[in-house]
């Protein structure tokens, strides 16, 4: 706030001699009118320009050096290494083409720039000329989006082939969840219409579907690793986006409608916190957090790298935390630990059948045990 305001005074301070300077300027008498500029002000100007020219020369390579290690590690998904490949070529285009037109720009605005006696030349068209500047750029970008059209078709096509996983995720203000259909891979029928809070069908899962009933709801996402999964996305309030930058995925979540995204995990969790980069990344967040920590800043505790799905819409005041966590594991170990989460009918629909069957005495006591597993 300090800051905000003494650059504040700073600038009012810089406007206020200008203006000081233009009415003294104003106030003289003078022989020659100076607001035109002559042969040493266009001089000094084409070198302002050379100047521009390393200037954002200098920035982008010092911003790449600096901030490179900001980048995300290796694709940790099947299509993810595809898209990868598109950015970089666009990227390598977009920079060879800006460091040639900029010097070409820059050249040219000092080489030709005003001098007495100097006329500028009467240059209708130049067929060729045209021709070149037409199509060279026809056929980058033409190239550019065919190849990423085919890169999104490919992406985008989302089929039951190879046997995926199914699992929905569901965003709400500000959290996630997650569904997997179950034994039968099935996800049952759900609806917000049927959330029923007290019951704790959060996810508003018909109860009368049987698909439902082996469904399985968790707070944090395990991929089993070479596997597709097809995600179906569903939104309770607003528009959310799930968005997992280390598969390089992102679906937008629609509140009365069912999205799709479909990848295959590549790298384990395991294997990713042994890449370099996340090395590096988390050595760094480290050091950062144990400095803060030393300071007395609390929630600084050491940092591990692990994947995580982010919401990537601007949903409401606390969407700067809404994510959940994404373990990418071996397939013994998500059938482990998927053997291990309740289902729906043990969570949810055991209180009914508690109510139908405690009106016999001896089924009482067994019953309400299970009834009490959260
Ligand atoms: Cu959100």
């Amino acid at each position: 706030m300090t800051a905000l305001l003494t650059l504040t005074v700073l600038v009012l301070v810089a406007i206020a001699i200008w203006q000081m300077t233009k009415i003294f300027e104003l106030s003289q008498t003078r022989t020659e009118y100076d607001e035109i500029a002559n042969d040493s002000d266009n001089k000094n100007n084409g070198y302002l320009l050379f100047a521009f020219l390393i200037f954002i020369y200098g920035i982008t390579i010092f911003s790449f050096a600096k901030y490179y290690k900001m980048l995300l590690p290796e694709a940790a998904s099947e299509h993810g290494a595809d898209y990868d490949q598109l950015m970089w070529v666009s990227f390598a285009i977009i920079f060879f083409v800006q460091t040639i037109t900029q010097a070409l720009l820059h050249y040219f605005g000092y080489k030709y720039r005003g001098q007495k006696g100097r006329k500028a030349l009467f240059f209708a068209d130049n067929d060729r000329l045209e021709f070149i500047w037409t199509i060279i750029p026809v056929i980058v970008l033409a190239g550019l989006i065919l190849w990423g059209l085919y890169t999104w078709t490919n992406i985008m096509d989302i089929n039951e082939d190879d046997d995926p996983l199914v699992v929905e995720l569901y965003a709400q203000q500000f959290n996630w969840t997650a569904r997997y259909g179950g034994d039968d891979n099935v996800l049952g029928e759900a609806n917000v219409r049927l959330i029923d809070i007290a019951n704790a069908n959060v996810l508003g899962l018909d109860e009368s579907d049987p698909n439902a009933e082996d469904d399985i709801i968790v707070k944090e996402l395990h991929l089993p690793v070479g596997r597709k999964v097809n995600f179906k996305m569903r939104s309770q309030d607003v528009l959310h986006s799930a968005y997992m930058p280390h598969f390089r995925a992102q679906m937008n979540c629609v509140p009365g409608m069912i999205t799709q995204f479909s990848f295959t995990p590549t790298v384990t969790t395991e294997e990713m916190r042994l890449n370099p980069d996340v090395v590096d990344k988390v050595k760094r967040t480290n050091a950062i957090r144990a400095q803060k920590a030393a300071e007395g800043i609390p929630n600084n505790d050491p940092w591990e790298f692990d994947y995580i799905l982010l919401c990537n819409k601007i949903c409401g005041k606390s969407h700067y935390n809404m994510q959940m966590k994404i373990i990418v594991e071996t397939e013994e170990e998500f059938n482990k630990w998927l053997a291990e989460q309740k289902t729906f009918k043990e969570t949810v629909m055991v209180d009914d059948t508690e109510q139908v069957l405690n009106l016999e005495d001896d089924a009482d006591i067994e019953l309400s045990e299970t009834a009490s597993v959260e």
